[in-house]
């Protein structure tokens, strides 16, 4: 494997890794996708179960969408295996460290045409909660995202800022979630952010990107006539999380069990399963 990814990752806040994983690889995990896609519009609400959670959106020219799936590695077989894939500890060891906990797997999708897909600017480490549970949160971090079909402008590729990790927390958007945002220039501005030097990351089926928690990124509508689906998982040192499921110890890939606290903080006393307003 390439090493000049990790220098990439320090100078510029991200990194890409060309051809992790094979066609046949990828049309398994699409078929993945396809799974739960169609398993959520037949839910037709967001709904959640533990960790588990369909966010089921309505698109002005679409109807009904699905957007995102997070944690479906406790149910799906094929995606609790990518999750602990050697290839992608491989990767984060030199940036990380091989005793790692996982505090994202979420499938995203922007089917074609779809305009509420929209992610606004914004940095992960907004999402850190409670951030007393994150100790060293800008070393200790890497979320990575893996292509399941071309990903380029068109689409809704990510739209990263380039150096953009250096520049510490910034009040993006003010406190409106980021999936209810559009991509606005404007909001960047107002942080004294150059919006000339935004790119996109354009990665083929199979590429691996990885971006800093303080990274600057967003991403647009699909104006495309194809699917963008994209398969997120976040990593972090696991002594320096209290949240998390286990992804490897000593480099040893961890099974999922029972689910643990990540993000749902009423996973112990309402775990589900229940739809969402
Ligand atoms: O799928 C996307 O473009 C959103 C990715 C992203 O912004 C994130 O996971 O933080």
């Amino acid at each position: 494997m390439r090493c000049d990814y990790v220098r990439h990752y320090h100078q510029h806040g991200f990194a890409i890794v060309r051809g992790v994983f094979r066609p046949r690889e990828v049309q398994e995990l699409a078929g993945a996708f396809d799974r739960l896609y169609e398993a959520g519009l037949r839910r037709g609400r967001s709904y959640r179960d533990h960790n588990l959670l369909f966010r089921v959106a309505t698109d002005p020219r679409l109807g009904t969408i699905v957007r995102m799936v997070q944690w479906p590695s406790y149910e799906n077989a094929v995606l609790a295996r990518y999750r602990v894939d050697p290839r992608m500890l491989q990767i984060l060891a030199p940036l990380v460290g091989v005793d790692l906990k996982q505090i994202i797997n979420q499938l995203h999708w922007k089917p074609p045409g779809a305009t509420n897909v929209e992610f606004g600017y914004h940095q992960d480490i907004r999402s850190r909660r409670p951030r007393s549970a994150y100790r060293s949160p800008a070393e200790s971090y890497v979320q990575t995202g893996i292509a399941i079909d071309a990903h380029y402008a068109a689409n809704g590729a990510m739209t990263v800022l380039p150096g953009s990790h250096r520049l510490g927390e910034l009040p993006l958007g003010g406190d409106r979630p980021t999936m209810e945002r559009a991509l606005d220039d404007g909001e960047l501005a107002a942080v004294g952010i150059d919006t000339t030097r935004r790119v996109h990351l354009e990665l083929d089926p199979g590429d691996v990107a990885l971006w800093h928690l303080h990274l600057v990124h967003g991403s647009g509508p699909n104006v495309s006539d194809g699917d963008r689906r994209f398969l997120i998982n976040g990593y972090v040192v696991a002594d320096n999380c209290d949240r998390g499921e286990w992804a490897f110890r000593d480099g040893v890939p961890c099974a999922l069990g029972e689910p643990v606290l990540v993000h749902y903080e009423d996973l112990y006393t309402r775990p589900g399963p229940f739809y969402l307003p």
